[in-house]
């Protein structure tokens, strides 16, 4: 291929790597396919632009070229990070993760803010989609995780599950929980609070 811009193609390459060899490791889902569905719409104008010769078209290809730099930043940005607070008391009580019930889409990042001390956030095992990693934040720790499974999370505080300081994130478009969910052994008060926090989302 005849290329004239070999510095956008550079730029654009070099961005995406990272996200690009999590993307080939990670299993399928619909950020995958919009990930791919921008990346292959931005290399196809990389291609318009290279290969269009016409004298005249500075202009026209520049334009493509920066379109499919913004494709694939746009890409790359798609993912967000919402913030949880662990909390000794807010609205919803006392112990309590703010919000405790959370839905992002999958690739998303959850950052569980140590507002108060004495807290940590981690996965329960059994409440979990099949295939996601567990995590398991120290007590104090601010920790930031990524979701890329579709499907439920039950979070709980280690010190505090028994007075019911868990949350419920639910990523992706999954109506309801499956009805294992809240099958395992928990304490009355975090039962009660799941049930509440998944009336919410
Ligand atoms: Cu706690």
């Amino acid at each position: 291929m005849h290329s004239e811009f070999p510095m956008p193609q550079c730029f654009v390459f070099r961005g995406c790597r990272r996200k690009l060899l999590a993307f080939k490791k990670s299993p399928y889902s619909d950020e995958k396919f919009d990930l791919a569905q921008r990346l292959r719409a931005a290399g196809l104008l990389i291609l318009l632009a290279t290969t269009n010769h016409s004298k005249g078209n500075e202009m026209f290809r520049t334009l493509l070229t920066s379109a499919a730099v913004l494709l694939a930043f746009g890409a790359m940005a798609s993912a967000e990070t919402f913030e949880v607070k662990m909390l000794n008391k807010g609205e919803g009580g006392r112990m309590i993760f703010e919000p405790a019930a959370l839905r992002i889409a999958a690739g998303d990042t959850v950052k569980f803010l140590a507002t108060d001390k004495g807290h940590n956030a981690e996965s329960i095992k059994e409440m979990m989609p099949e295939g996601a990693a567990e995590f398991e934040g120290k007590i104090n720790e601010e920790i930031e995780v990524t979701l890329t499974e579709p499907g439920f999370y039950g979070v709980k505080c280690k010190p505090h599950f028994a007075m019911g300081m868990v949350m419920v994130i639910a990523v992706g478009d999954e109506a309801a929980a499956p009805d294992t969910f809240l099958e395992g052994r928990l304490p009355k008060k975090a039962k009660q609070n799941f049930e509440e926090a998944l009336s919410g989302l």
